[in-house]
């Protein structure tokens, strides 16, 4: 089946709740839904979270992207022919959420014209992964107040804290109160977006080293190399890179330098087609990953449930699949769901779910 048109829908959804980290903050859900339509009615579907502060791209640039460059290169081809699809967007640097959400689509789609669900085409290996939620910065009491909330109403018992304020010591505060109130009843693992220097990342992970975090992320810049590599060698946990390794080739780089031990897959960044090469590399060079959130909305957490789960070595740890809960509303006709911890997904052809054109029309930007 050839690819006949392609959609890049601007849309904007508020946050109950604005999620805020070193490197920024969410107060909209302001997104792209990308529609690849093929012959016979059939499309797919798939979300692009524009985040300026960690790739550089918008949702104005994401439209244009998509519209003026990706969709001449690739309308006609046929939708399975993946790789030359590929070839062809990668001519463009850079854009990897625009990349990201139309090869997500083109899955959808091939799921829809094979009949067949897009995680059993990718690897089938289970239905269900256990949840991560994501806590922003807050005041220790508050954030103590949401991740036990999270605890009750949802049954989630991983939480990624995220830290790199300064002074330091605010973050450490957050992460001794949360194994204070918990005990060993949670696991917590901390994500810095960058924004603590070499030597104070290595200051509070001492502070915290009775803390038994899981694991720390993007503490400081993977572009300070030196103070970096230096972090990483003295660091008793692994250390994750998320934004530094938006492409396979920087998870190399990364891996080889000594400025990460271990890989964040987000497929809002790097699709089902090129997550596989980031996931196939991770698993052969015997680095440990987990499946993280771009603070997506429904569309895009389904996307990243599909893919996690259909491999073994995305399905160990919780994936970050909650986020979606802080916002007003969505665009799936069926809201997704989290019980016991767990997301289940849905048995549908392609990824399983709907977007619901009512809703679409309410939050779609122009006309
Ligand atoms: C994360 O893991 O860093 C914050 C910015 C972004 O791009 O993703 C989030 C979460
Ligand atoms: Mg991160």
């Amino acid at each position: 089946m050839k690819i006949t048109r392609i959609e890049a829908i601007p849309y904007a959804i508020p946050y109950l709740k604005p999620l805020k980290f070193a490197s920024g903050a969410v107060h909209v859900a302001e997104h792209i839904l990308v529609r690849v339509h093929g012959e016979d009615g059939l499309y797919g579907e798939a979300e692009a979270p524009p985040r300026p502060f960690t790739y550089g791209e918008t949702q104005a640039g994401i439209k244009a992207v998509i519209e003026g460059i990706f969709a001449p290169q690739i309308t006609g081809l046929n939708v399975l022919e993946r790789e030359k699809i590929q070839a062809r967007i990668n001519r463009t640097v850079g854009n990897p959420c625009a990349k990201g959400a139309l090869d997500i689509a083109l899955w959808d789609l091939a799921g829809k014209l094979l009949n067949q669900q897009a995680t059993t085409l990718l690897g089938g290996y289970t239905d269900r992964l256990r949840v991560s939620h994501m806590i922003g910065f807050d005041d220790p009491a508050k954030m103590v107040d949401v991740a036990q909330s999270f605890v009750e109403q949802y049954g989630i018992t991983t939480f990624k804290v995220k830290v790199g304020r300064t002074p330091f010591q605010l973050d450490v505060a957050v992460c001794r109160a949360l194994r204070a109130h918990f005990g060993d009843k949670v696991d917590l693992y901390i994500d810095g977006n960058r924004g603590w220097s070499a030597s104070d990342s290595a200051r509070a992970l001492r502070a915290m080293e009775d803390l038994d975090l899981l694991f720390a992320e993007e503490l400081n810049p993977a572009d300070d190399v030196m103070g970096r590599r230096w972090l990483v060698k003295q660091a008793k946990i692994p250390f994750f890179a998320d934004e530094s390794v938006s492409r396979p080739a920087e998870v190399v780089r990364e891996l080889l330098d000594g400025s990460a031990t271990a890989i964040s897959i987000k497929t809002a960044r790097t699709g089902f087609t090129q997550s596989q090469r980031v996931l196939f590399l991770s698993e052969s060079l015997g680095v440990e990953n987990y499946i993280g959130n771009q603070i997506d909305g429904q569309l895009g957490t389904m996307a990243s449930l599909v893919f996690g789960s259909a491999y073994q070595a995305t399905s160990g740890r919780a994936a970050e699949l909650s986020n979606f809960l802080d916002m007003s509303d969505d665009l799936l006709t069926e809201p997704l769901q989290i019980a016991g911890g767990e997301m289940v997904i849905r048995p549908g052809a392609g990824l399983g779910v709907t977007v619901d054109e009512d809703k679409l029309s309410r939050y779609r930007l122009g006309r």
